[in-house]
């Protein structure tokens, strides 16, 4: 039996940050002392911009995920009002200011975030889930400086749209049938550029435009393809 969480169990301590839809609270499980962070989110404001549904697909793809690198979700409640996520509490808080702080990061502590970060995509991508928004600020840091992965607000679970396309399956191309591959090379692109942005401190493809990063990360997906077909080493290939 899973437990059944409410307000009073928790001594609500500082905020820790507000996103789009709620604030983070640093909070202490009363019984056991664990301290944790809490997620405010208002239904009203879910309702408004019709976020319900994909709250409730987060909810349930994160809260099955358990590995190191990535922020634990221990369960939820609610009242009239608010929904209620009880997240786990990263100690050393944001990567991205850590970043803004430094400018940019060492060759070892960007090597060990890259790493930690690529096991905890093959441990998502080995459970058809595809992340799909990896950046300096949906990852946060653990009290012995580990990185984690907190935010699941685009990904998604590719066995849902494997099984919905089952009909039409004999007319794909092989990569398309092996999908986990085919769109896991989303979030290895995306930990590339990480890559890049962790030692010189910009995004490799930054520009004052939006149509100008675009072409110059096109130009260098042209690059990527052309490299893949010429030496075969395709089986990550992007979108
Ligand atoms: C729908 C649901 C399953 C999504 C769950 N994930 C999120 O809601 C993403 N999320 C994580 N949104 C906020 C957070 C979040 C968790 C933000 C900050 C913290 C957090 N855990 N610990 C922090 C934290 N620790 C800090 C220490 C120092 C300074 C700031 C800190 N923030």
């Amino acid at each position: 039996m899973e437990k059944r969480w409410a307000l009073s169990d928790f001594e609500i301590g500082k905020p820790l940050g507000r996103g789009k839809f709620g604030h983070v609270f640093l909070a202490r499980e009363k019984k056991s002392n664990h301290v944790v962070a809490i997620k405010v989110l208002f239904k009203s404001q879910l309702k408004q911009s019709q976020v319900e549904h994909q709250l409730r697909r987060e909810v349930e793809i994160q809260s099955h995920l358990r590995h190191t690198n990535i922020l634990r979700l221990y369960g939820y409640f609610y009242d009239q009002t608010r929904v209620y996520l009880i997240l786990e509490h990263a100690a050393k808080g944001e990567l991205y200011k850590e970043l803004q702080k430094c400018k940019y990061f060492g060759e070892k502590r960007a090597a060990m975030y890259i790493a930690s970060l690529a096991r905890a995509l093959i441990y998502l991508h080995g459970k058809h889930v595809i992340h799909r928004d990896i950046k300096p600020e949906n990852l946060l840091l653990g009290a012995q400086g580990e990185v984690k992965i907190a935010d699941f607000g685009w990904s998604v679970h590719t066995f849902n749209r494997r099984k919905t396309m089952c009909g039409t399956l004999d007319y794909l191309p092989p990569e398309m049938v092996e999908s986990v591959e085919h769109d896991a090379g989303v979030d290895i692109w995306s930990l590339g550029v990480l890559c890049y942005e962790f030692l010189y401190g910009v995004p490799p493809f930054e520009a004052k435009e939006h149509s100008d990063t675009y072409r110059r990360s096109s130009y260098s997906f042209q690059l990527l393809l052309k490299f893949q077909t010429q030496t075969g080493w395709s089986n990550l290939s992007y979108q």
